[in-house]
């Protein structure tokens, strides 16, 4: 009788330490401290072996159910506890599905990159082809073949950027260089003229170099745009009309165009291109300082002076040429006060293109 009042002591102790265990660990501890080799009920399984035989039966069978229904209540408890160990695992794993991705900045063309590509489009859309050329030159294709005079002024140290200078045992004449960083890409349509035979329709975009002060009409580089066309019968009314398709194209198709005479080195006759104020349509306002015309280019027909350095018959062939400043075209298409903002890298200001 002691025996079992024993088992149920044991029992009773045993069911609330598994009802108080509250981890799977700490469960473990509870089956090992009642069940395992050295647990408390194992203790008295062994002890019956030593009870009078006619005890025995009886404290056999009660000890057997203490047992079956302490691993019962293991096992539920088990359950249990398995069970909210995962549901705690899951949630702490949750990933929610429905929040909005971290948005990464993206890059995009700068807004001179674009105009350039728009420009040449235009030509391409012609039947032009794009050339290039180095942006450190030679004296002889960014001035002498293009018909500047020993003294022209923009071979002045103040206006271009020299890289070798040759005053001493190298130069011909004292004080005079050879290597230079382009004013213009007219050198490039030199290299043309030289290695290509006409007809010749080509577009050169690029850097060039002039020594001036930054404002909000100059910078010291800036990038230009030339075209030339090179062939047989070409008259100044092809270049009229292809600077009118371009300036529609660019600008829009209510623009108009106005040719000024000028004077280029490399051109003769030249000429300056206006296109019609786009704000007041010519009748002058405060953007176009109250003329109705804004400056896009120059351009002229082709000096047969720089077809002599090149090899190309005047007699033969005839040509026109243009250049204009990128920075200008996208300051005039957009409205931007001050060429400095687009070479100094403000996202605020590159982004809105
Ligand atoms: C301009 C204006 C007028 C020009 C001339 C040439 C060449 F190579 F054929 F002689 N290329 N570009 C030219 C003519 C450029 O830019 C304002």
């Amino acid at each position: 009788m002691a025996i079992s009042e024993d088992l149920r002591f044991l029992e009773r102790e045993a069911l609330e330490a598994v009802l108080a265990a509250d981890s799977l660990d700490s469960l473990d501890a509870v089956r090992v401290a009642y069940l395992g080799k050295k647990g408390s009920l194992t203790a008295v399984l062994r002890g019956l072996a030593s009870l009078p035989p006619e005890v025995r039966p009886e404290a056999g069978r009660v000890s057997n159910e203490v047992r079956v229904r302490i691993e019962t209540s293991l096992e539920q408890r088990r359950r249990a506890l398995a069970s909210v160990e995962h549901e705690t695992r899951i949630a702490a794993e949750a990933v929610d599905v429905t929040l909005p991705g971290r948005a990464r900045p993206i890059g995009r063309q700068h807004v001179l990159h674009q105009i350039v590509e728009e420009i040449t489009g235009i030509f391409l859309g012609l039947g032009y082809r794009v050339a290039d050329g180095p942006e450190v030159e030679l004296d002889y294709y960014n001035f002498t073949a293009l018909n500047h005079p020993p003294d022209h002024p923009a071979r002045a140290l103040q206006d271009t950027f020299y890289v070798r200078d040759l005053s001493g045992d190298e130069a011909e004449v004292e004080g005079e260089s050879d290597v230079l960083l382009r004013t213009h890409t007219s050198p490039g349509q030199v290299h043309v003229m030289e290695t290509q035979k006409p007809p010749i329709y080509v577009i050169v975009p690029g850097k060039v170099y002039r020594r001036d002060i930054a404002d909000p009409s100059h910078l010291p580089q800036f990038t230009q745009v030339e075209g030339l066309v090179v062939d047989e019968g070409i008259t100044f009314g092809d270049l009229k009309g292809t600077l009118e398709h371009f300036v529609r194209g660019m600008f829009g198709p209510d623009r108009r165009v106005r040719l000024r005479p000028h004077f280029f080195p490399f051109t003769e006759p030249s000429a300056e291109v206006d296109i019609s104020c786009g704000i007041c349509g010519g009748t002058g306002c405060r953007s176009c300082g109250g003329e109705g015309w804004l400056e896009i280019l120059g351009c002229g027909m082709v000096d047969p002076n720089v077809f002599g350095h090149v090899g190309i018959d005047p007699e033969r062939y005839s040509g026109f040429a243009f250049g204009m400043g990128a920075e200008r075209i996208a300051a005039l298409k957009y409205g931007v006060p001050d060429l400095r903002l687009f070479v100094e890298g403000d996202t605020r200001f590159l982004h809105q293109f």
